[in-house]
């Protein structure tokens, strides 16, 4: 999935065209103003992502919304609003089942000065379930994306019954099955068939792409992803009690971004094994003779974490791993716990991560916005044996 977006996103950015943006500006405004009080001439824009997916693509799938919506304020289109429902239950999440708002991960408040936003305790009575909504829009990939060997961006209304439409938490007037390639802007083409509707969702919104991955934009909205300050506190305590560090980017710790489970079993080609960790750590530590120190980030059972620790250990380094005690898991949950690891690597000295994890990139991204020589951010654990291709450099344009 995540190769398949990475590789379209950069046939897109190659094509010379630009006309994603045409056709729905109401006026030619330059300002835009992002103070959103809720409001009940505001339309709403709900969406929702394939299950399977996970926590670190969602985010990305976040931006691509905001900034769909942040764009059209600027363009003087400025009555709808992105609502954030809440997080359920992901696949990876073994220890949480209650939904989890958006302000428990991130800082509401910042992503609200990049793009009008609003979390679903804000609009509606979350216990009145079902939401209502006016035209339930599910989005479904074409079958082959390269018809006649060319990608095109397109749309195409479907029946009904060629699309799955089992929601039961929704109650919508009107559900369009749509199979849908392109940018993201050109949702607005499916908005604007019913001019008078106030809510819409998009279901399968991972399935449009970035109308400008990597640009100002792209990283404008990206700064705006600040955490909630209490898993910021939280991560920065454990900086500076565990590992002696108190400055933003720290001199002292090698992080590493150690991605198991699905990834060992799944992608041998991409990641190496205990061993073959082991060894490139040594690598890494011979390479800067000052550090003694590395923090372990990984989804890895509690048996191979132990095993790494041990065999970093007796070759004499001081390992560190961020152990959540049972109230802080209650409290914060698998996704505050993967956020506070995150946090953690991002200000290392040295960051080495696993190939083609969002995970990863989503820390890559932070150390950017921190301002790290790229050098110390864009590395990644090599396969024991075989290729072992270097990590795209994406590098913030401020
Ligand atoms: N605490 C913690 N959790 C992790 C770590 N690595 C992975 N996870 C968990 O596993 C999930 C999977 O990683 P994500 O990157 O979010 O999932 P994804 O979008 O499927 O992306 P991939 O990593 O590319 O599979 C994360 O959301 C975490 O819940 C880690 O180093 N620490
Ligand atoms: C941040 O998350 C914590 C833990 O979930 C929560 O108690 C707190 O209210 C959140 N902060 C804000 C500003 O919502
Ligand atoms: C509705 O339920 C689906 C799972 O059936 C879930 O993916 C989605 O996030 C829920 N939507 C809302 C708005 O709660």
């Amino acid at each position: 999935m995540i190769f398949l977006n990475l590789l379209l996103i950069h046939m897109l950015n190659a094509a010379a065209e630009k006309t994603a943006l045409d056709g729905y500006c109401d006026a030619a405004s330059e300002t835009c103003n992002n103070e959103i009080t809720p409001n009940e001439d505001h339309k709403l824009i709900f969406y929702d992502v394939n299950p399977p997916e996970g926590f670190n693509l969602r985010r990305d799938v976040y931006m691509r919304f905001a900034i769909m919506l942040a764009e059209a304020q600027k363009r003087g289109k400025t009555d709808w609003r992105l609502v954030l429902t809440p997080w359920n239950k992901l696949y990876h999440w073994k220890n949480n089942d209650k939904p989890v708002p958006w302000r428990s991960f991130f800082d509401v408040e910042s992503l609200k000065s990049y793009a009008p936003v609003l979390e679903l305790s804000e609009v509606v009575d979350e216990s009145a379930k079902p939401i209502d909504i006016d035209t339930l829009y599910v989005l479904q990939n074409f079958d082959n994306p390269f018809e006649n060997g060319v990608f095109e961006e397109k749309w195409q209304l479907v029946p009904k019954e060629e699309c799955d439409k089992n929601y039961d938490n929704i109650s919508a007037k009107e559900v369009i099955c749509v199979r849908f390639q392109g940018k993201i802007s050109k949702l607005w083409e499916l908005i604007n068939l019913h001019p008078n509707d106030k809510k819409v969702m998009f279901m399968h919104g991972e399935i449009p792409l970035h109308d400008n991955y990597g640009t100002k934009a792209y990283w404008d909205c990206r700064k705006s992803m600040k955490f909630n300050k209490t898993l910021v506190k939280k991560a920065k305590k454990f900086i500076k009690e565990k590992l002696g560090c108190d400055e933003e980017k720290c001199n002292n710790y090698i992080a590493i971004h150690w991605r198991r489970l699905d990834f060992a079993t799944s992608r041998p080609n991409d990641v190496p094994s205990i061993d073959g960790t082991v060894k490139q750590i040594k690598d890494a530590f011979e390479k800067m003779p000052g550090i003694k120190k590395i923090f372990i980030s990984t989804d890895a059972s509690a048996s191979e974490v132990k095993i790494l620790k041990s065999k970093l250990k007796e070759a004499g380094f001081k390992v560190y791993v961020y152990d959540p005690s049972a109230s802080d898991l209650e409290k914060y949950n698998d996704g505050g716990i993967a956020i506070i690891d995150q946090i953690i690597c991002s200000h290392a000295a040295h960051f080495i991560g696993t190939h083609e994890s969002t995970f990863t990139f989503r820390i890559q991204e932070e150390r950017e916005i921190l301002g790290f020589d790229s050098s110390t951010t864009f590395n990644r654990l090599c396969p024991d044996v075989g290729a072992c291709d270097p990590p795209s450099i994406w590098k913030i344009i401020n």
